[in-house]
């Protein structure tokens, strides 16, 4: 909106902030570049340009991290940058389309495009974020289970160094694991923000942990328990399965927001009527608007809890902007609203985040991808504005 006194657009007032931002990185990149891949050919008059492309430009060239940021193949030091992306290429927890797998890679791919400097962020995600690409997770396709275990201990890892996690799916059978590998070292109950078509919150699918079933696992804690509502007993009879799910996540701090459409959610619906979840659906995010809609989710989940957890399920966006997804379902969020929903949401802080169900093969144009690359750029740019996350002041001149 345009300042009430001075009539100066917020476009106009973004560009003054930003330029007291330092270019440093860009400056590293740059000289980084020459070194590596040598001096431009005498004909090139920009000789900021190298002879082997070994930054972000061309976006269409060079060997793509997660927006071109340095690779941390020596996981022991991610503890060195304030966050990272981490590919979880699993999808052996979807019970419709398959291909979730190459959701972290067709994300790198289009992140490409991106290099970090927004206007209407009024960020620089290079200057004021120590992001890097974590790789990804080693998965055993076939095996949930194993593959769960592997998930929750590289999270717990990245967690502890003191990192940011961006986890990207991966189908969503994911949301219990990665949750898994944070709330243990929180020190209070964990709010849940989970943002998709479906309430993905029944016990076993299929007799297996799937991706219609984090929900249940992560609130399946104590509390439950001691009220008589051991509803987790099937699994008893699982010998591979170890554990009852997490105790500091209860479903009263959990927020199932655009839940909607016709399949998949009978069996979940029992749990969240039992647990008492808090279930937003289209219809209310729709009459609300996304404003009310995002406040009441962040009065919900925050209350009496120490930390906020954000799964985002890229199907939650309307199939016609995002149609690579494993389980489409029209009627949801517009672009837009999305993307407003969590910025708004990450003002408050996070101490996670995931994507997840982003389907390359069903893709068109990256477009799907390329949407759950925003959310991630769009939640990052506002953690560093409000000081969650990054080094705002220190970049500053
Ligand atoms: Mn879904």
């Amino acid at each position: 909106m345009p300042d009430p006194k001075t009539g100066e657009l917020r476009g106009n007032r973004n560009l003054k902030r930003l330029e007291g931002i330092t270019q440093t990185k860009q400056q590293q990149e740059i000289e980084r570049g020459l070194t590596f891949g040598l001096e431009a050919a005498d004909s090139i008059n920009d000789r900021n340009i190298s002879l082997f492309s070994r930054g972000h430009q061309p976006a269409f060239a060079g060997i793509n991290t997660f927006m071109k940021a340095p690779y941390c193949e020596d996981i022991r030091n991610v503890g060195d940058y304030e966050a990272a992306f981490v590919g979880i290429p699993f999808d052996t927890g979807t019970t419709y389309r398959p291909g979730a797998r190459f959701g972290p890679q067709a994300v790198r791919q289009i992140s490409a495009l991106y290099d970090g400097y927004s206007i209407d962020g009024a960020v620089d995600i290079q200057e004021e974020l120590d992001l890097c690409d974590a790789g990804d997770i080693f998965v055993i396709p076939g095996n949930i289970e194993k593959t769960f275990d592997q998930v929750s201990k590289a999270v717990s890892h990245i967690y502890t160094s003191g990192v940011f996690p961006i986890l990207m799916g991966g189908d969503h059978s994911l949301g219990y694991p990665n949750v898994r590998g944070i709330a243990p070292h929180i020190d209070g109950n964990v709010g849940i923000i989970h943002i998709d078509r479906h309430i993905d919150m029944q016990e076993m699918d299929m007799d297996e942990r799937m991706h219609t079933t984090p929900w249940f696992w992560t609130s399946n804690g104590h509390e439950n328990q001691k009220e008589g509502k051991d509803v987790a007993t099937s699994h008893h009879s699982h010998s591979h399965m170890h554990d009852v799910g997490l105790s500091n996540c209860p479903a009263k701090n959990l927020v199932q927001m655009g839940i909607g459409g016709w399949y998949g959610s009978r069996p979940g619906s029992a749990i969240a009527r039992e647990r008492g979840s808090s279930v937003m659906t289209m219809t209310d995010i729709e009459e609300m608007g996304i404003k009310k809609a995002a406040a009441m989710a962040l009065e919900l989940a925050w209350k009496d809890a120490k930390a906020v957890y954000l799964s985002f399920d890229i199907d939650s966006i309307d199939p016609g902007f995002a149609p690579g997804t494993g389980s489409p379902e029209p009627g949801g969020l517009m672009p837009r609203e999305a993307l407003e929903l969590v910025r708004l949401i990450a003002k408050e802080g996070l101490c996670g985040m995931e994507v997840v169900e982003v389907s390359p093969p069903y893709d068109v144009n990256q477009n799907t991808s390329q949407l759950a690359c925003r959310i991630v750029l769009d939640v990052l740019g506002v953690l560093t504005t409000e000081g969650h996350l990054g080094h705002r002041n220190r970049v500053r001149t």
